[in-house]
């Protein structure tokens, strides 16, 4: 059987920062408009004013200080609470694409990588901006990759799923060398006016080079050992737009489950045993005691959560190296969370030292790369 590596990993991150202070500034100033707006109704008992939300709250809640996003000044208008990005001609690279570019020529130069060694890209994320042609084709095109690419999407898990999908593919021989990305625009589909989760998200894009053992030239290698998904159908976390849009009589509406929608409590409450089981079971079937892992390079949605796992996995509380979080810099960046936290903590790690990559949500979805490092 072939060996698979992780050979190189790369992160772009967009410029623009948006702080919990100005994000809830701008809510406030939202919230205030529309209740004046709605003044004779509130009065009336016909409708509930919108409650002013808090940096305090965000920060206890979540653990999140600031989001990196492509677009600012549109999110923080309160006559607009969305981003504003361009609308690119169809001779242009798509924004996915751009991100894809910066994300991916970091991971190749890490691998040593040229793109005509490269021959299949996956493009794993929650959202891709057009249904067609796929994302991943654009990228492969635009960095002079041959072979083949495909988009794929599991929510949050998606670039965990990825990395099964090119491990199997390059156990297996169907490929050699591929590129798996995720830019991840979450703040396209983050409802900015709900105060309870107007703060969850933020852009990002990650890449990952996964290869062939025997081929590779990094000085650092880290060997795909295992690698399980799990998912279980949940209402929990939705979002209920789509191609069929238009078909529908309310269709046109801005409706609220046309962007992301969650119950946080339940899904915090659900999500957190499935993940701990399903790291504890797999690391036991691959003779790995889970206690005795390394690192935990887990999902970036909530710290209180990634603070359960971390204890429950581990059996004691995680050192800060043992668990890096990067969601205070970057607040939920979906797919891409577990891969920048690996990304900007792994140089440090062990040789022969094991650890985990996990990543979970909407789904539900659960993905595990269990990694070993070579050199
Ligand atoms: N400011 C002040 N008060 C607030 C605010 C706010 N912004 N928001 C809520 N409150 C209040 C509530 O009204 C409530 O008040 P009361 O007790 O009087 O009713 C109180 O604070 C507590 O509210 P919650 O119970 O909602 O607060 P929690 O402690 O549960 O924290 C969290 C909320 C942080 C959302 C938490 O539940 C959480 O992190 N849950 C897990 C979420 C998670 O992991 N989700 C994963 C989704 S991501 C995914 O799978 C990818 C989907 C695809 C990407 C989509 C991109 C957009």
């Amino acid at each position: 059987m072939r060996s698979v590596v992780i050979s190189g990993a790369g992160v772009f991150t967009p410029q623009e920062v948006i702080t919990n202070d100005e994000l809830v500034e701008a809510f406030n100033a939202y919230a205030d408009k529309q209740n004046a707006e709605h003044a004779e109704e509130i009065a009336g008992g016909h409708r509930d004013p919108i409650p002013h939300s808090s940096a305090e709250f965000i920060f206890n809640a979540s653990g999140i200080e600031r989001r990196h996003v492509m677009n600012k000044s549109g999110i923080l208008n309160p006559d607009m609470m969305h981003p504003q990005l361009r609308q690119r001609d169809d001779e242009e690279h798509g924004i996915m694409t751009e991100m894809a570019i910066e994300a991916a020529t970091e991971a190749l130069a890490r691998a040593g990588k040229a793109p005509s060694e490269v021959d299949a890209v996956i493009c794993a994320a929650s959202n891709h901006e057009r249904a067609y042609p796929a994302i991943a084709i654009e990228i492969q095109e635009a960095l002079g990759i041959q072979g083949f690419g495909f988009d794929m999407n599991v929510a949050c898990s998606s670039a965990t799923f990825g990395i099964q999908a090119a491990s199997d593919m390059i156990r297996s021989g169907s490929a050699n060398c591929i590129l798996m990305v995720n830019p991840e625009i979450c703040s396209g589909h983050l409802e900015w006016r709900d105060r309870d989760c107007h703060f969850i998200f933020g852009d990002v894009c990650t890449a990952v080079v996964l290869e062939e053992k025997e081929q590779a030239v990094s000085h650092t290698l880290f060997e795909v050992l295992s690698t399980r998904c799990l998912t279980q159908f949940s209402n929990n976390i939705r979002n209920n737009n789509g191609f069929l849009r238009r078909s529908r009589p309310s269709g046109t509406e801005d409706r609220r489950d046309m962007q992301f929608m969650q119950n946080g409590r339940k899904v915090f409450k659900e999500v957190l045993p499935i993940v701990s089981g399903l790291i504890r079971d797999h690391c036991e079937d691959e003779g790995i005691d889970p206690k005795s892992l390394d690192r935990l390079w887990l999902h970036q949605a909530n710290k209180s959560m990634n603070d359960f796992i971390g204890k429950k996995v581990l059996g004691r509380t995680p050192e800060p190296h043992e668990q890096p979080n990067i969601l205070q810099d970057y607040a939920n960046t979906s797919s891409a969370g577990s891969i920048i936290a690996f990304a900007k903590n792994h140089e440090d790690f062990p040789e022969n030292g094991i650890g985990i990559i996990c990543s979970f949500g909407a789904g539900y979805s659960v993905g595990n790369v269990i990694v070993k490092r070579l050199s």
